[in-house]
């Protein structure tokens, strides 16, 4: 194994919360990551790298251990499965509810319900926890149309504000998990680089610390 880190960020919105939380830690690319068509990056500090990768990508490079961190969403943590995978830092940033949810007045399907959702995983084993049928239809994007659509009786999406379900004429239901961004580490280097990783890990762990301070006071 290099004596390298390689940190694996979720680009999108987790990217914009987790960059200043990295600052704080310490870490700072050496140029924006927003400006640039690149997808790996020095930083300030010669052996920490950073690749900015699809969401759903990030624990895939964090397993197989072609990045030794990474950042990635509770929601696609749970979907992906958590093997070859620790979880030592929740990082508190991204915060949204992943729920059903259905169109605003209808009464839930009796018989087997259709469920759109990206969440594919996440939604079979909630509805069989839940012993409701359910069968599974997997979208990439635009959930809340299939149920407008009648391509689906409802949906599992994330919802923060709920501004989109309304927009749609649709309501949240059910609760199925509360969903933040999590710090991974492949488990492999979390043995190899222990004495590399323990100390950013306690940065970052501080930074966030600070942060939620900071919001309490
Ligand atoms: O591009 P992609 O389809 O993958 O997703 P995206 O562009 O919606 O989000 P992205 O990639 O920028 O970031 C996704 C990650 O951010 C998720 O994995 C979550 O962990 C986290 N997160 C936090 C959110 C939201 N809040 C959020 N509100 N991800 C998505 N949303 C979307 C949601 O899908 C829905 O369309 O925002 C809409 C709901 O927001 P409200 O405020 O209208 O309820
Ligand atoms: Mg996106």
């Amino acid at each position: 194994m290099s004596k390298q880190l390689i940190v694996a960020l979720s680009k999108g919105r987790i990217l914009d919360e987790t960059l200043p939380l990295l600052a704080d830690a310490g870490v700072e690319p050496l140029e924006d990551l927003g400006k640039s068509r690149k997808l790996l990056f020095d930083t300030n500090l010669p052996d920490v790298k950073l690749v900015v990768i699809r969401a759903t990508d990030v624990p895939t490079y964090v397993q197989l251990g072609a990045a030794d961190l990474g950042v990635a969403g509770k929601d696609v943590l749970l979907e992906h499965g958590a093997e070859g995978l620790y979880e030592p830092l929740d990082l508190e940033i991204a915060r949204c509810k992943l729920m059903t949810a259905g169109v605003r007045g209808a009464e839930p399907a009796l018989a087997r319900r259709r469920v759109a959702t990206k969440f594919v995983n996440i939604a079979r084993r909630w509805y069989a926890q839940q012993g409701i049928q359910a069968e599974v239809i997997k979208l990439y994007g635009a959930m809340e149309l299939a149920p407008l659509m009648n391509l689906a009786d409802e949906i599992v999406d994330i919802v923060d504000t709920g501004n989109t379900l309304r927009a749609n004429g649709m309501e949240p239901g059910e609760l199925i998990a509360s969903i933040s961004t999590r710090l991974v580490v492949n488990k492999a280097a979390m043995t190899m680089k222990h004495a590399r990783i323990k100390p950013l890990l306690e940065r970052l762990e501080q930074a966030v610390a600070a942060r939620r301070e900071g919001v309490a006071g």
